[in-house]
Parts: structure tokens; C-alpha cells; sequence
């Protein structure tokens, strides 16, 4: 399979738009923190390094994954806010849970982008073991913070473009 091999993050750093002058939320579950807290210091240093400000860089804490909409939702529709990155991570366990949270989540982050007309970026870990969490957090695969972080600049570019 291609992923036993791939860094799924790597980029080319020209290939990203700047960060100059935007604004960014970041939304982070407290459930599996250990890999949420990885997610969000990926997002952090790809969005520095493409010259986002840290103090431009908001952080915002929510239980679980399910509630990453709603603490989207209140952060997004702030104004001065171009880009909402959402971070979690679900993991298989052995009842129903799993698909519940994933579907509402994903459904709840689908709706905002259209709400809000700003992006809303998905960066929710699902996986069937921890260690595929670890893999996607910093690890062999990548972190799938950095790879929100460059989905929100270039969505903010994206719809700059067609507000011209
Ligand atoms: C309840 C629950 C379970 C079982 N598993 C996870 C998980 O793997 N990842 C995660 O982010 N959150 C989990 N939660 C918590 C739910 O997201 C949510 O916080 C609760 O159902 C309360 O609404």
C-alpha cells in the first residue's frame, strides 16, 4: 500500500501560499491528547514557517472530537478570522462510537465550510490503532496537522482569488 512507504505531509514550502496577514483558529480535542497535542504543534510551526504571526494564531480546546464543530462554529464566525483548522483524533474501540462521532464531526465540519463561506479544514485523525495515530502525529506518515495547515492557507488563498 502506498502509505506503508509515503511521509504524507512532505511539501514543498514554495508550493504554499504565504500566511502574511492571516488570522487562524485552531480547534483541538482533549481526547488522545497525546497525538491532538502533536496534531496542533504541526499546524503551529507549518503555519509560522509560512509567516503566519503567533499572535494571529488562535487556540481553542474542546473535549472530544464531536465537539469540534461547535467550537468551530463560535470561532469561525468571528470576523477577523480567515481559517478554522480542526484537529482530533478517534480511535476504533469496540462499540459504535467510533462511526457516531466520526460522521457527525464530518457532517458538522462539511456544513461550516458552506456557512461560514470560510474553510473549515478537517484534520481528524481516524484510525484503527493508536500506533497508526502516532504514525500520522509526527511520525512515519507525517502529522496531518502540518498537512491542515497548508490546506487552510491555500483555501484562504483559494478564495481570495475569486474575490478579486
Ligand atoms: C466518547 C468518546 C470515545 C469513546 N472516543 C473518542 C475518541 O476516540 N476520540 C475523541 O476525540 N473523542 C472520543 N469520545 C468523546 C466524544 O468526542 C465526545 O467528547 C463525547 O461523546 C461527548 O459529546
Amino acid at each position: 500500500m502506498a502509505t506503508e512507504l509515503k511521509n504524507l505531509s512532505a511539501y514543498k514550502p514554495e508550493d504554499v501560499p504565504s500566511g502574511k496577514g492571516c488570522r487562524i483558529a485552531i480547534v483541538v480535542a482533549e481526547w488522545n491528547e497525546e497525538i491532538t497535542n502533536a496534531l496542533r504543534e504541526g499546524a503551529i510551526a507549518t503555519l509560522r514557517a509560512r509567516g503566519v504571526a503567533k499572535s494571529s494564531i488562535v487556540v481553542v480546546k474542546v473535549p472530544g472530537t464531536f465537539e469540534l464543530t461547535l467550537g468551530a462554529a463560535l470561532i469561525g464566525k468571528k470576523k477577523s478570522i480567515d481559517a478554522v483548522i480542526c484537529l482530533g483524533c478517534v480511535i476504533q474501540g469496540d462499540t459504535k462510537h467510533f462511526d457516531f462521532i466520526c460522521q457527525g464531526v464530518t457532517y458538522g465540519i462539511t456544513e461550516l465550510n458552506i456557512v461560514l463561506e470560510k474553510p473549515v479544514v478537517f484534520g481528524v485523525l481516524t484510525t484503527n490503532t493508536l500506533q497508526q495515530a502516532k504514525d500520522r502525529s509526527g511520525g512515519k506518515h507525517g502529522n496531518k496537522g502540518d498537512e491542515a495547515a497548508i490546506t487552510a492557507l491555500k483555501m484562504i488563498a483559494m478564495k481570495n482569488s475569486l474575490n478579486r
